[in-house]
């Protein structure tokens, strides 16, 4: 809200406190810090990891993280910041955007006037790039068993072009994904058995048994996508900025952790790893709003057998006339 006040958050000197952070967001990535307060990591997503210190969180669409705080300064107040990466995303008018978002941590004890804190000084060398934390810097807190190859390694490229009438969409492998209300890919699954399907329906796999499956994405313009997948966590072997290519002799492959929304850096990639084992027609997507509106959408079938055995419910195929008449 415009003239809303800042939040604040009340901290009891000496005592720890657990932040879960998540970006909901349309568009834009957050570097989020407590001036003077370091941050312990103690979960990404839906993982536990091993604690790992950091100063800022950089924190795109739809990822969450949770963190331990603790109260242990010289009672007083302390900003809390989020910072817009408004670098990374290109929008006409952003630049009026005021990217240094503010809160209040105050002490109990402490006076109510504004904080005179400064923000973290060190080198902001990978908060200015568009880039996730360094995965390989986050170990899980169970140790996870990669599976050691993939049986199969799918390539996307994700873009944004013009279509032939002059407007910008944005494309997975040329494609851009349409929804079809009137024949849902769920639909010709359950009652026809389909195989195949529009090109618009961006099915980039269907696996019939569990494998292992990598995909690699490459990002064909220069703002960073948050990719999030539906059904699954992934493991995040690798990624890479501009002018590099998936290494697959260099992959974070010793006890990776897993998560389900990874940023693709500006023209550069992202090799995850995932177990295709969960009955269902799953997303693949970018969780920037106009992205997904715009297209920037995969998915993947898997175990359509075991999907054909759940049976919907009858008020669903009432709901779908034409469904009793195939
Ligand atoms: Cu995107």
């Amino acid at each position: 809200m415009h003239n809303a006040g800042l939040s604040k958050f009340n901290f009891v000197p000496g005592k720890r406190y657990r932040l879960r952070i998540i970006n909901t967001s349309a568009l834009l990535s957050f570097t989020f810090s407590i001036d003077e307060h370091a941050m312990n990591v103690i979960k990404v997503e839906g993982m536990m990891t091993k604690r790992h210190t950091i100063h800022r969180l950089i924190i795109n669409v739809a990822q969450r993280y949770s963190v331990i705080v603790t109260a242990d300064k010289l009672v007083s107040n302390f900003w809390m910041r989020a910072d817009l990466q408004i670098k990374c995303y290109y929008a006409i008018g952003i630049e009026h955007l005021n990217p240094y978002v503010k809160a209040i941590v105050h002490y109990e004890g402490a006076n109510y006037l504004d904080p005179t804190t400064k923000r973290w000084a060190d080198n902001l060398n990978r908060f200015n790039n568009c880039i996730d934390l360094n995965t390989s810097d986050f170990k899980p807190f169970f140790p996870e068993n990669v599976s050691a190859k993939a049986d199969q390694t799918i390539y996307l490229n994700a873009s944004i072009e013009k279509d032939a009438s002059n407007v910008y969409r944005a494309v997975v492998n040329g494609s851009t994904y349409a929804v079809d209300i009137d024949n849902p890919t769920i639909n010709q699954i359950l009652f026809k058995n389909q195989t195949l399907f529009q090109p618009n329906q961006n099915v980039i796999g269907q696996f019939n048994t569990s494998q292992v499956i990598d995909i690699v994405v490459y990002n064909g313009v220069s703002g960073e996508h948050p990719f999030h997948l539906h059904g699954h966590t992934f493991w995040v072997l690798g990624s890479g900025p501009v002018d590099t290519k998936a290494d697959f002799s260099k992959l974070n492959i010793f006890d990776p952790i897993k998560r389900d929304t990874t940023t693709i850096p500006p023209l550069g990639w992202i090799l995850i790893r995932f177990e295709a084992n969960n009955p269902g027609i799953w997303a693949f997507h970018c969780h920037i709003e106009l992205h997904v509106e715009a297209g920037l959408v995969a998915r993947v079938i898997e175990l359509p057998h075991e999907l054909r055995k759940l049976k919907p419910p009858d008020s669903y195929v009432l709901n779908h006339p034409i469904l009793i008449m195939i």
